[in-house]
């Protein structure tokens, strides 16, 4: 079992006081905290070999190339890719839209459908919605069941011959739930279509093996698994990203430009114009270091464990809240969603922030869920990562009781 309060020591922004009270972190769904060994890898590259990467024949640049590339084959070998599959982008949400822009644009047709899910985080829902008004597709989505998994009961109506694309997230960031998407996506392709997973959540926190699931598309971002702002990877199975065309164009992409023409670069390099991210993917592949030292399937172990410790404790409180999401802690990730229907999320946020507890309120930019679905004007989350102790789980409970008693519940 991994040992949170050794991990803890590398993560120094743990120490921070917020109000006076000790930094109790529980919103890592949407950003995950730093360890020093990334933030030491950035001021490394600004400090001993900052240069630009694909281009010098100069000792820094050459340096700064092969850190670039080695980040890449690390992240690769992460969820078992090749390293020329693996595209760097600024995050999910720029690798959702790559694929909506490029492959999206180019084989969606008037008639085609896209399967997506009610629980899509709008990233995996916007880009599809415009690409479907330009081409004519119809979106279609699976329902999520009273218990927040997905109601696949109804894969098999609504997928049909006519379903281009299976769009889906692998764990949501509302309720937690893990969607089966190997099995999903052995259905999309018997049908002929393609899968795309939106792997924001899954990717920080459990094994995920691309040549495993099968899928087409996985989009992940650097933020939320130890690494830095800006950065993330979409990995597409080779065979179509050999068809797809570049989005954005100019250095670094081309291999041969005259005036009224150019040829493109060699995968992936091709759909990277401009100077890239080069800081932030070195230190991407020093997050990617760490999580693989701890080992993933410890990782996913040692959340289950925590989730299990939270989602009983919490139990306590269940006449003033309710909490959402699959009671199996096996079949959902660290994030836990809950409401009052006497106090507002947001207030509830406020109180815990006095005493130095950080959760989410909001729509948590999954709309469609949290105010359709569930009918929610917004939920309160609490999300976990390697850190987290049960003390701390603890205190959200404790400040939680001390919420009720401040608005006289
Ligand atoms: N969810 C949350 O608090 P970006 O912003 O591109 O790094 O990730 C977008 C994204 C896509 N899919 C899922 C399932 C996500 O959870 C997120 C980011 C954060 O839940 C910020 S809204």
């Amino acid at each position: 079992m991994l040992n949170p309060k050794e991990i803890r020591k590398d993560f120094p922004i743990l120490n921070v006081n917020v109000h006076g009270k000790q930094l109790v972190y529980l919103d890592n769904a949407a950003t995950s905290q730093k360890p020093n060994q990334v933030i030491d890898t950035l001021t490394a590259y600004y400090r001993n070999y900052n240069s630009n990467v694909h281009r010098g024949v100069h000792t820094l640049s050459i340096k700064a190339t092969e850190q670039y590339e080695s980040a890449r084959e690390k992240i690769a070998k992460f969820i078992n890719a090749p390293s020329d599959s693996l595209i760097y982008t600024k995050g999910t949400t720029d690798g959702i839209n790559l694929v909506a822009h490029s492959w999206g644009l180019e084989n969606i047709e008037s008639g085609d459908e896209i399967l997506l899910t009610e629980m899509e985080h709008h990233s995996n829902l916007v880009p599809w919605q415009i690409l479907a008004e330009k081409n004519g597709a119809t979106l279609k989505f699976i329902p999520v069941t009273e218990s927040g998994a997905l109601d696949l009961s109804q894969l098999n109506i609504l997928l049909t011959s006519k379903t281009k694309l299976v769009a889906i997230t692998q764990m949501s960031n509302v309720l937690g739930t893990i969607n089966p998407v190997k099995e999903i996506c052995r259905q999309a392709h018997a049908l002929g279509a393609y899968m795309l997973i939106d792997a924001a959540q899954s990717v920080p926190h459990m094994p995920v093996d691309v040549e495993d699931i099968g899928c087409d598309f996985l989009a992940f971002s650097s933020h939320k698994m130890l690494g830095p702002t800006g950065i993330g990877c979409l990995y597409i199975k080779k065979a179509i990203l050999e068809t797809m065309n570049p989005v954005n164009h100019g250095g670094d992409m081309v291999k041969e430009v005259t005036l009224n023409q150019a040829t493109w670069n060699d995968l992936p390099i091709r759909f990277e114009a401009g100077t890239p991210n080069i800081a932030d993917a070195i230190a991407l592949g020093t997050a990617i270091d760490y999580l693989t030292e701890l080992g993933m399937d410890q990782v996913q172990a040692y959340e289950e464990h925590l989730t299990t410790y939270a989602l009983d404790v919490l139990k306590g409180l269940s006449e003033d809240f309710i909490f959402y999401g699959i009671p199996d802690p096996t079949k959902r990730g660290a994030i836990i969603s809950f409401y009052s229907p006497e106090i507002h999320p947001h207030d509830i946020g406020t109180v815990l922030d006095r005493q130095g507890i950080a959760i989410r309120a909001g729509h948590h930019c999954a709309m469609p869920l949290v105010n359709g679905r569930l009918g929610l004007p917004a939920t309160a989350r609490a999300s976990f990562y390697i850190y987290n102790t049960e003390e701390e789980v603890d205190m959200l409970v404790d400040s939680l009781k001390k919420t009720l008693q401040y608005f006289n519940r």
